[in-house]
C-alpha cells in the first residue's frame, strides 16, 4: 500500500512542522509574559496641572518636553507613553508586528490585517504546501507506475478561477473602504497644524493659532534616557496637540523631501518641497506617540524624531496661550500669520542639526524657504 504509506510519510511531516512551531510559540510566550503596564487615567494630566505653579519671567524658550513646565503648562510624563516601538527583548512577538493602534483608522486597518490579511495568507499558504506535498510524495516517479496523463479537468479549473476571485472580493471590499476613509478631507472646524520638514528637524506651525511655530530637535539619547523617555525618539519640543477632535495635518518639506510617520497613529505622509500635502488625524486618546522621518533625507535622517503629545483640550488650550498664540476667528488668524524663522534655523544655535561629516558643505538650505510658505 504505497499510498497509505506516502499519507503516513506527509502525516509524520506536517505533525513535526506543528511540534516545532508550538515550541517556538510557547519559548515565546514565557519571555514575553512581562505585564503590560496600564495606561494613566485620562484626568491625570488635568489634575497634574493644578500644581504647575507658572514660573514668572522664566522665558519659555529651552523649557522642555520632558514633564517640565512650560510657561505653566506641565508636560505628559513619561508614563503617557503610548506609541512606541517595542524592543525584542521585551517582548519579541509584539516587537514583530504593529503598534497599538490610537486612531479609528489603525484600528479599522490593523483589524483587517489581523482577521482578513493574515488568516487568507496564512490559510493559502498552507494550502498549497499541502497540495505540493501530496504531489510530490503521492506522484514521485517510481518504479512500476505510469505517471498521470491528465491534462484538464473542468470542474476543478471552475473551483480554481471562482475561489480566488471571491477571495480577492472580500479582501477589497474592506482595503477600498480603509483607502478611502484615509481621503477623507478634514471637517470645516478642524485645527490646522503644518510639520514642516527641515534638515535635521521638524517645525510644527500653528496656523489656525496665529501661526508660532515649534522647533523640535532630538533629544541626546543619554539626556533622553535620565529623564526616562526613549533614546533616539524623544525631543525638545513636542508637537502638542489636542486629543479627540480633528485634526488638519499639513506637511511640507524646507529643503528636501522627509516624511512625517507615526505608526501608532497609522499617519504617514510625505513632506515635499513646494508642495502642501494634507491629511485628518484624530487621535482618541491623551498620550505620547512617537514617529520618525521616514524619508532618507541625508545625513542626519535617522535623527529627526517626531513627538506628538495629546492632551485634553482645555490643557492644549493652555500650551497655545504658554506659546503666544491665539483662539481668534479667520480674521484674526490671517493678521496675525507673521511666520517666524525657526530658533534653530540661527547660526550656531545649539542643535541645529548640524551634519557630522564633512560632506555636509552647506549647499542645501538650512534656513526654510519662505517661497514654499503657502500665501
Ligand atoms: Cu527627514
Amino acid at each position: 500500500m504505497p499510498i497509505a504509506a506516502a499519507y503516513r510519510d506527509i502525516r509524520r511531516l506536517v505533525f513535526g512542522v506543528l511540534a516545532l512551531v508550538g515550541l517556538a510559540f510557547a519559548v515565546q510566550g514565557v519571555s514575553a509574559a512581562a505585564p503590560a503596564a496600564t495606561a494613566p487615567e485620562a484626568s491625570a494630566p488635568a489634575a497634574a496641572q493644578a500644581d504647575a505653579a507658572p514660573a514668572k519671567g522664566e522665558p519659555a524658550v529651552g523649557a522642555d518636553a520632558a514633564g517640565n513646565t512650560d510657561g505653566g503648562y506641565e508636560h505628559l510624563g513619561p508614563e503617557w507613553i503610548k506609541g512606541q516601538p517595542t524592543a525584542f527583548e521585551d517582548s519579541p512577538l509584539k516587537s514583530m508586528t504593529f503598534q497599538d493602534q490610537y486612531t479609528d483608522d489603525g484600528q479599522f486597518a490593523l483589524g483587517m490585517n489581523d482577521y482578513i490579511l493574515a488568516p487568507v495568507i496564512v490559510f493559502i499558504s498552507a494550502f498549497v504546501f499541502f497540495l505540493l506535498l501530496v504531489v510530490v510524495v503521492r506522484y514521485r516517479r517510481r518504479e512500476g507506475r505510469e505517471p498521470s496523463r491528465t491534462t484538464h479537468n473542468t470542474l476543478i479549473e471552475v473551483i480554481w478561477t471562482i475561489v480566488p476571485v471571491l477571495i480577492l472580493i472580500v479582501i477589497a471590499v474592506p482595503s477600498i473602504t480603509l483607502l478611502a476613509r484615509q481621503y477623507k478631507t478634514a471637517p470645516a472646524d478642524a485645527i490646522t497644524i503644518k510639520a514642516t520638514g527641515y534638515q535635521w528637524y521638524w517645525g510644527y506651525t500653528y496656523s489656525d493659532n496665529g501661526g508660532f511655530e515649534v522647533i523640535s530637535n532630538m533629544l541626546p539619547p543619554e539626556e533622553a534616557e535620565a529623564r526616562g523617555l526613549p533614546g533616539h525618539l524623544a525631543v525638545d519640543n513636542r508637537m502638542v496637540v489636542p486629543a479627540g477632535v480633528p485634526l488638519r495635518i499639513q506637511t511640507i518639506g524646507a529643503d528636501v523631501i522627509h516624511s512625517f510617520a507615526v505608526p501608532s497613529l497609522w499617519f504617514k505622509m510625505d513632506a515635499v518641497p513646494g508642495r502642501l500635502n494634507e491629511r485628518v488625524l484624530t487621535i482618541q486618546e491623551p498620550g505620547i506617540y512617537y514617529g520618525q522621518c521616514s524619508e532618507l533625507c541625508g545625513a542626519r535622517h535617522g535623527y529627526m524624531p517626531i513627538a506628538i503629545e495629546a492632551v485634553p483640550m482645555d490643557k492644549w488650550r493652555q500650551w497655545v496661550a504658554s506659546k503666544g498664540g491665539s483662539f481668534g476667528d479667520e480674521a484674526e488668524v490671517t493678521e496675525a500669520a507673521d511666520i517666524q524663522a525657526p530658533a534653530s534655523a540661527t547660526e550656531g544655535a545649539p542643535a541645529a542639526g548640524d551634519g557630522p561629516t564633512a560632506a555636509d558643505d552647506g549647499n542645501a538650505p538650512s534656513v526654510p524657504l519662505d517661497a514654499t510658505e503657502p500665501a
